[in-house]
């Protein structure tokens, strides 16, 4: 496939001001009549000729101004349509195009997902329709006439506001749709099927009445509350915190079951995988509640940061999605507990972006060359994007952000914007200089910042050194420093705050100091003891913190700090350190042993906080994956499992009767309700039982065994299944037979048990898992069930995906090799699980090495996976 470059970016030759469509649906023969108003770009090259995109397209006929075109006035293939000498005016073109939406396994333009009419256009989707200029600057007015089988699809939607409906012969019926706001055409969305409908009322602030629809598979209506209530919500919030109203009079969301990713902003017919749509107490369990609340979020927000304002081009494709992103968590946070949202995005952001940026899929946050775009839909565009955003606030003050944001959505407004456009918003708002800040677009890798920090007791000052490096990343072999704000405060022995005098005279307005060269030196006066330095205080910016604290040190941390996120991160720096020391004790044959004071920690914050969700993050020590990124090199995935294993057992052990005491205390008698409180307790609950049950696996499957069969709710239930599922036995195996046989029928939930199989750490689980490729209810066909066991298997659980015989590689590469040609967007995602192959001991690499060619060897191979593999390999 060839290569996309930035720096090639021209605008369009031609513009397409309006797309008239009629879709006349059948499921294997759906006829699509699509007439564009074409005329010449004043901005683009004279006398080009007109080259539309096409994507495995049958042409059935092609007009310009109305009159059929003579076979030898065009080219045209399944690929594209080129008229090599257009008129030099406007003029219309009409094509009739035939799709079979049933045969469209790849999920991408028009297809059929359990009978429903859908479409998936981002990126390039909508050439699957129609021939097109599918590229984000091309922005037109379109209006859609659908027509189908009455009895097969009673519901009709399309973007922006209906205008007509009615009977149509033999049964069938129309609805015609008109989206006033230009848009390109990777928003184009329309939906046919048997659907349900849940409607509300919103008033935005300025009084426009909409008219809200969550449409669902019929019978799973009373699934779609939450998603409508988080809807409403985030309508209201998005008005409050960045002035963004609402702007058609029809707002909907369409739930389907076969979907490539989470969802999709379409405008004014928002397309959702069900996944992020339905819950309910029985069926979804808290994590699942967040999850539809910030996808419903995220895809509302994208209304003005993504659709009002698009993207010039796929390379700005962070300008929409990291800001979006952005937006999303502080919902959440001014939904929930903003500390426990950070915590939670951090663990997030370092378990998929600093273990992308660290290997060779390793890109910046705007790539300046891909060859295949669906690939680029990273942790590092979305997470990443959304932490330059978070550190632009932080660098310019809140105050100057909201500026910003207002001139960037009034300047913008109804264009296709690049991230400069953006960048120039903020330096205006703020009249900071962001040239330097902008490196941090361009340049790949996650910085090191490295401290080092010393006490003169007689001068009473304390010395902080701060440098940084960033490593080398694939085609950028060397780093400029970049910008890096740093939150800190000083904590003295009896916990209190220090004041933050610099001798220079400097203030530390709000703590916070930016470093922008590659070091400096930090000299604080008036610093009466020794103090404990606390450094990016807030996660204030994407870098890999080093820094040598003792166990006192960060004890002191986790026990005073007035930053919440720092108090977490001292607890897991301490577990991390101990888990270090034991992963080197299982590898010389040794037995791991833990000073119990990370227990005793534990125990005594357990014994004192109400923050029921703070401590459950802090009772989550880091996962394998978590130590594997901390060791970096020739990793031992079966010595990281073992080391995990025994902490949790010496925790377990040591503060069982708190860990009993606090699960006992924290049992409800009340109804489940997904609110933040209430799923804090049941979080801190189960994690309660987990680290119990690790110390004492016989009493802990007990308790488990009991509140498995005692939950009325989902969250519950399943915290016991996995609590069980780590215990090997008859137990377990009952467990999962019983849960499977309870939700049998609902695919939602029975994704969540071939999950949890795929994942259980043992020799067993690769032929457990080849077993459920059997299973009646699995499907390749089906990506929510794939990723579930393929997905888990590969990304969940590290030392079985990279067991020391090749056999998990082995897997997923057959697993990738069947799925290339029916659904390619999909294998190159699974396959993004060997994204740190490089990192592992040799054996493992050469194993993981083999199992790569094999798939780089079968022709042909889709652009995606290629893409994928050849990065890999590179
Ligand atoms: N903007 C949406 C991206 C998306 C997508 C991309 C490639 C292939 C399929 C896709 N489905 C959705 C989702 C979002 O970030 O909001
Ligand atoms: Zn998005």
């Amino acid at each position: 496939a060839t290569v996309i470059r930035l720096e090639d970016y021209r605008p369009a030759d031609w513009l397409i001001d309006t797309v008239d469509l009629t879709v006349s649906l059948h499921p294997t023969a759906t006829m699509v009549r699509a007439t564009l108003a074409l005329r010449p770009n004043p901005a683009g090259a004279v006398d080009a000729p007109l080259a539309l995109d096409g994507d495995e397209l049958t042409l059935v006929s092609a007009a310009l101004d109305g009159a059929p075109l003579g076979l030898d006035a065009y080219t045209a293939t399944s690929q594209g349509f080129t008229l090599p000498h257009p008129p030099r005016r406007a003029f219309t073109l009409t094509f009739e195009t035939l799709l079979n939406p049933t045969a469209n396994t790849k999920l991408m333009g028009l297809y059929r997902s359990s009978g429903v009419y859908c479409t998936q256009c981002e990126a390039e989707g909508f050439r699957r329709i129609t021939y097109f200029l599918d590229r984000p600057d091309v922005m037109s007015v379109y209006t859609t006439r659908i027509e189908a089988d009455a009895r097969e699809a009673p519901v009709l939607l399309g973007n922006g506001n209906p205008v007509e409906s009615g009977p149509l012969d033999g049964g069938r019926h129309y609805a015609v749709w008109h989206d006033p706001h230009p848009k390109p055409a990777y928003l184009f969305a329309l939906v046919g099927g048997r659907l349900a409908r849940v409607g509300r009322r919103f008033t935005t602030r300025s009084g426009r009445e909409v008219e809200l629809g969550v449409y669902v598979e019929p019978g799973k209506e009373d699934r779609a509350g939450y998603a409508m209530d988080a809807l409403v919500r985030s309508m209201r919030w998005d008005e409050t915190a960045f002035g963004c109203e609402y702007d058609l009079d029809v707002f909907n969301i369409v739930a389907v079951s076969d979907f490539n990713m989470g969802a999709m902003e379409n405008k004014g017919l928002n397309i959702f995988n069900d996944k992020y749509v339905l819950a309910s107490p029985q069926t979804a369990t808290d994590a699942d509640y967040a999850n539809i609340e910030a996808i419903i979020a995220h895809e509302y927000f994208h209304n003005w940061t993504g659709n009002r304002i698009t993207c010039r081009d796929w390379f700005q494709l962070c300008l929409k999605e990291g800001l979006t992103v952005f937006r999303d968590h502080e919902f959440s946070s001014d939904e929930r507990s903003r500390p426990v949202k950070r915590i939670a995005d951090v663990r997030n952001l370092r378990a998929h972006q600093f273990a992308e940026d660290s290997g060779p899929l390793a890109h910046p946050v705007r790539p300046n060359a891909y060859r295949e775009i669906n690939n680029f839909y990273t942790a590092t565009v979305y997470e990443k994007g959304s932490e330059l955003i978070s550190m632009l606030k932080i660098l310019i003050g809140s105050e100057a952000f909201r500026a910003g944001m207002d001139l960037y959505l009034r300047r913008c407004d109804g264009t296709a914007a690049t991230v400069e456009e953006f960048l120039a918003c903020f330096a205006e708002a703020s009249g900071r200089d962001l040239s330097h800040f902008a490196l941090w677009y361009r340049q790949a890798g996650t910085p090191s910042l490295m401290a080092k920090g010393a006490y003169d007791e007689a001068a009473r000052t304390y010395t902080l050194e701060l440098a940084q490096a960033t490593p080398p990343t694939p085609g950028q072999e060397t780093k400029e420093p970049v910008v890096i704000p740093v939150r800190l405060g000083l904590i003295a022995a009896d916990g209190e705050e220090l004041q933050l005098r610099l001798a220079d005279g400097r203030e530390l307005a709000d703590g916070l100091f930016v470093l922008d060269a590659p070091a400096a030196k930090l000299t604080f006066v008036d610093v009466p003891t020794q103090p404990t330095p606390s450094l990016l205080r807030g996660f204030s910016a994407p870098v890999k913190l080093r820094i040598d604290l003792d166990e006192d040190d960060l004890l002191r941390l986790f026990r005073h700090d007035s930053d919440p996120f720092n108090r977490w991160q001292a607890a897991q720096s301490v577990a991390t350190r101990l888990l270090l020391r034991a992963v080197d004790a299982v590898k010389s044959q040794g037995e791991p042993g833990f000073s119990p004071r990370f227990a005793e920690a534990l125990g005594a914050l357990l014994a004192a906080t109400d923050d029921h969700a703070f401590a459950a993050q802090v009772m989550a020590l880091p996962s394998e994956a978590d130590i594997a990124r901390e060791i970096g090199q020739d990793i031992d995935p079966d010595a990281i499992l073992e080391a995990r294993r025994a902490l949790r057992a010496s925790v377990g052990r040591l503060i069982g009767p708190r860990l009993r005491q606090v699960y006992d205390g924290l049992a409800s008698g009340e109804a489940y309700s997904p609110d933040a409180a209430s799923a804090g307790r049941r979080a801190l609950r189960n994690a309660a039982l987990d680290l119990f049950a690790a110390g004492d696996p016989e009493a802990g499957a007990e308790l488990a065994a009991a509140q498995f069969e005692a939950a009325d709710n989902m969250t519950d239930r399943f915290a016991a299944l996995a609590v069980l599922a780590q215990i090997p036995g008859e137990r377990r195996e009952q467990a999962l037979a019983r849960f499977a046989a309870l939700y049998e029928t609902d695919p939602l939930v029975l994704d969540k048990w071939f999950a949890l199989q795929a994942a259980i750490p043992e020799p067993g689980t690769l032929e457990r898992v080849r077993a459920l490729m059997s299973h009646p209810a699995f499907s390749l066909a089906n990506p929510n069930r794939t990723r579930a066991l393929i997905g888990s298997f590969a990304m969940a659980n590290l030392s079985q995906f990279n067991r020391a015989d090749g056999k998990g590689y082995d897997l997923l590469a057959e697993v990738a090799l069947k799925l290339d040609d029916a659904n390619p967007q999909l294998a190159a995602r699974l396959l993004g699980a060997f994204r740190s192959w490089r990192s592992l001991e040799p054996g493992r690499r050469a194993k993981a090495e083999s199992a790569l060619r094999r798939v780089e060897a079968k022709t042909p191979l889709s652009a995606d996976v290629a893409d994928i593999v050849s990065r890999c390999l590179a």
